[in-house]
């Protein structure tokens, strides 16, 4: 996909839009929360829910993104979207972590992420800018393809991120998350029956965007999760690997719904083995 990437000088005028619509978008479900903000409707099942300002902060980054670049594409989590005449496509998710935002928990994020290649097919799409942001924590990771990634908390100075040589498994601090739905999350706790006496401890912080950057941070050693969605995963991607991390599916596939991790190389190989036996053995019963 590397024939489909866009100049230098581009990569980084879409990680500055990126950057801008994050936070902007973060400033408006902080500051327009409603004090009495509920469930919308909801989508897959009774727990997969949608608040007003899910659909408010999307219709804000689509209004945004196609002032700033009126033939890109428009991928998102909620409702709208758009063909590209470019061959940029913005993948976005308005809030990721909408459960922890209904309940007041402070680790959700905006991501949006320019991408080349068609999103909605696993194996043919890549991230090549991108930002996330935590408007709580004041958080805001951001990227460009050979740009390498940054951290800026508030008004800090930005740091560039980069993995320092991961711990054993035994010592790994592992990051991972549950589905909306109730067989798959009694699959994803048979898979961590497995996993967990073979690693350091488990965070579950409710966001995957978040948790991937957390392992491009440092503040986790690895993350995987079934059943991510690209706008769920795309700007994250891109943080951790200009980052020095790895990025796939099981036994090295291409990132996919059926499966994702992350880590730091001296930890993927390990961390792969062990999902994939744990993956086989739950499935075979
Ligand atoms: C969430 C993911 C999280 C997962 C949740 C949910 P959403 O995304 O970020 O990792 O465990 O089930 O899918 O629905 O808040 O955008």
């Amino acid at each position: 996909m590397d024939s489909m990437l866009p100049p230098a000088s581009e990569l980084e005028e879409l990680e500055n839009v990126a950057v801008e619509v994050v936070l902007e978008a973060g400033r408006l479900i902080v500051d327009d929360r409603p004090a009495d903000l509920g469930v919308a409707k909801t989508k897959s099942t009774a727990t997969d829910i949608v608040t007003v300002m899910d659909q408010r902060a999307q219709d804000l980054l689509r209004k945004r993104l196609s002032a700033a670049r009126p033939h890109d594409g428009f991928f998102g989590e909620e409702e709208g979207g758009a063909e590209a005449r470019s061959s940029i496509t913005w993948v976005v998710d308005p809030i990721d972590g909408t459960v922890n935002y209904l309940y007041g928990v402070p680790a959700y994020a905006v991501s949006v992420a320019a991408v080349v290649g068609d999103p909605r097919v696993p194996g043919a799409w890549e991230p090549v800018a991108g930002a996330v942001a935590n408007p709580v924590t004041g958080e805001l990771f951001h990227a460009r393809r050979g740009g390498g990634a940054r951290l800026q908390r508030g008004s800090d100075e930005p740091v560039t991120l980069a993995l320092s040589e991961p711990p054993d498994l035994a010592q790994a601090l592992i990051g991972t998350g549950f589905g909306y739905a109730a067989d798959r999350r009694a699959w994803q706790a048979s898979v961590l029956l497995e996993v967990i006496p073979h690693i350091r401890d488990i965070r579950r912080i409710g966001s995957a965007a978040l948790d991937i950057c957390g392992v491009a941070a440092g503040t986790l050693d690895g993350y995987y999760e079934r059943g991510l969605n690209p706008w769920d995963m795309a700007a994250a991607w891109l943080v951790l690997t200009e980052a020095g991390g790895v990025f796939t599916g099981l036994d090295g596939e291409a990132p996919h719904s059926s499966m994702v991790l992350a880590a730091a190389p001296g930890l993927h190989s390990a961390l792969d083995a062990l999902l994939s036996d744990a993956v086989a053995r739950v499935d075979l019963r």
